[in-house]
């Protein structure tokens, strides 16, 4: 569906905050700027789309963050800076590696209450720990990583504008990576009942509208010279790679990464224009703890290299 994107963005509430996180997202691209870095914008987890205007009931979706807060730890790697646009309490990167134990498992209480240590870490987590508490505290004190929560569709869109049209400015340095899992539908403010839908009126009926595409605007007019990278995600593996090849046309953008539901931790397939190429980890690299955003991550860092010494060669031309 064809948007009027100004149209769209003027019937969406300006969200909470809005104004401090944009700020915080110009002064970090412009630092980046000035310090001719690449940096990339990765969107992920999931949005709600609320029933209410006073919420109590909303949708939700699957994403639990790991492709994209992965994917941010391997461009820290790599010297990237990071805008990490991710769904409130999904998992980030570094912290990521401890989500599924009870912090209070983590720790123990001195043997002696009086010693200078009353509380330490236990020492099967030790290694780990340090690991991640050495790497985190070294990017942030780098200043690479700027992470932005949203929680509902409303606000992940006017972020990930305000994101891209701020990235913009550095042009070809900039790389835009959509791995967040997007609503397509939602309740437009003015078609949404103000209180708690009442259980006592029966059942339930309601209307979604589609949200428009706004792959289209971010590619033709948000940031036109960045690297534009966008994910397709199918539970039909048959429908894949041609409704990846179809974005791409459509959107005219450089890349799409194409995963299937079930197996999205084990395989990719990286779509360009040029060809299709396979990322795959095997059984036993699988249960060694190999994560395939360690090898989608290069493919790209490659690509947009060449991208940029391609335009780089366009202007001196
Ligand atoms: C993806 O396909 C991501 O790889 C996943 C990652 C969301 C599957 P997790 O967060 O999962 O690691 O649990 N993201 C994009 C999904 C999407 O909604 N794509 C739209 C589509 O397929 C286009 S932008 O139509």
């Amino acid at each position: 569906m064809e948007v009027d994107c100004s149209n769209f963005f003027q019937q969406l509430p300006i969200p909470d905050k809005f104004n401090e996180k944009n700020d915080k997202i110009c002064a970090f691209v412009n630092q980046h700027k000035e310090a001719g870095s690449k940096v990339v914008l990765i969107t992920s987890g999931g949005t709600t789309v609320p029933l209410e205007s006073r919420t109590v009931r909303y949708i939700d979706n699957f994403s639990q963050g790991t492709r994209g807060s992965a994917s941010a730890e391997n461009f820290l790697h790599h010297g990237y800076a990071v805008i990490f646009l991710y769904r409130n309490r999904s998992l980030e990167p570094f912290s990521r590696h401890f989500s599924r134990l009870n912090l209070l498992d983590i720790l123990e209480l001195a043997d002696d209450s009086s010693a200078t240590q009353p509380i330490i870490v236990r020492r099967e987590y030790e290694g780990k720990m340090k690991t991640m508490l050495l790497k985190y505290k070294k990017v942030m004190k780098s200043g690479r990583l700027l992470s932005i929560d949203f929680t509902t569709l409303n606000e992940y869109l006017h972020l990930l504008r305000a994101s891209v049209l701020s990235l913009r400015q550095i042009r070809q340095s900039a790389m835009v990576y959509l791995a967040a899992a997007v609503s397509d539908f939602y309740i437009p403010k003015d078609q949404m009942p103000e209180h708690k839908i009442q259980s006592a009126d029966g059942p339930l009926h309601f209307s979604l509208q589609l949200v428009p595409k706004l792959l289209g605007p971010l590619v033709m007019e948000w940031a036109p010279d960045a690297y534009v990278i966008s994910f397709k995600l199918e539970t039909d593996k048959n429908l894949l790679i041609r409704k990846a090849q179809e974005a791409l046309k459509k959107y005219r953008h450089q890349l799409v990464i194409a995963n299937v539901l079930e197996t999205r931790k084990q395989t990719v397939v990286i779509v360009t224009n040029e060809n299709n190429k396979t990322i795959s980890l095997t059984n036993e690299q699988l249960l060694d703890g190999v994560e395939i955003e360690e090898h989608i991550v290069p493919e790209l860092l490659v690509r947009h290299q060449q991208m940029m010494a391609e335009k780089c060669n366009e202007t001196n031309f």
